[in-house]
């Protein structure tokens, strides 16, 4: 994919995770698609993939169960900008955003859920991603890949009361995490 960014000359490195999930198609390959077309930018290094995970839907139920993962690395992209590549990204596979159901099935969905240590918050952009902490599907490959993230998450997430990922897994409803699994 073109990575037609205008940051290249940018030096700072700032360390990003970004959720993938999927539910409708071939989700394997959708998100093996996310991963390449992400190592492929010359902006971001050092990419680190979670396992896969099987997750029953949050929101509607009438929908197929989700894979997700999260990935990890380092860019000299701006936020917005990440935001763009990862919608384009989206996009090349297949996304439909006009006129579909809120939190319904998709090919592929790309969530920025941290940029560094920044809170964002603007009319395209909310960092970190609000619902991290009520998602087993976030939580538990996010601890696969750094399970003493040092970001207190209580003071970023303004609805959490717990302040690391273990805290955050460990206040999930016991129902949570009979929803999802691991895939080997
Ligand atoms: N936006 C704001 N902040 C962010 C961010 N941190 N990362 C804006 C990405 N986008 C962000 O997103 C809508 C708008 O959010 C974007 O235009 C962007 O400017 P979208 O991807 O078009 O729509 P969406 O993903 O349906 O919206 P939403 O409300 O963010 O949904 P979620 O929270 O992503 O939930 N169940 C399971 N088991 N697994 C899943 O992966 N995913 C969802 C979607 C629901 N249930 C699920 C799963
Ligand atoms: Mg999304």
């Amino acid at each position: 994919m073109a990575d037609n960014s205008k940051e290249k000359d940018s030096v700072e490195n700032i360390t990003c995770y970004v959720a993938l999930g999927s539910n409708l198609g071939d989700s394997q390959t959708y998100l093996n698609n996310a991963i390449d077309a992400l190592k492929s930018s010359l902006l971001i290094k050092q990419l680190e993939v979670s396992p896969f995970y099987k997750s029953k839907p949050h929101g509607p139920q009438d929908q197929p169960d989700y894979l997700n993962a999260v990935v990890r690395f380092m860019t000299t992209y701006q936020s917005e900008s990440l935001l763009d590549f990862l919608q384009n990204i989206e996009n090349n596979n297949l996304r439909v955003r006009k006129g579909v159901v809120r939190w319904g099935a998709r090919t592929l969905d790309l969530d920025l859920l941290f940029f560094g240590e920044e809170t964002i918050n603007t009319k395209r952009l909310t960092v970190p991603h609000p619902r991290i902490c009520e998602r087993a599907f976030v939580l538990l490959p996010l601890r696969d890949l750094q399970a003493d993230l040092d970001i207190d998450l209580e003071l970023v997430l303004k609805k959490s009361t717990s302040s690391t990922i273990e805290s955050c897994i460990d206040a999930l409803p016991e129902s949570a995490l009979k929803d999802i699994s691991l895939c080997l």
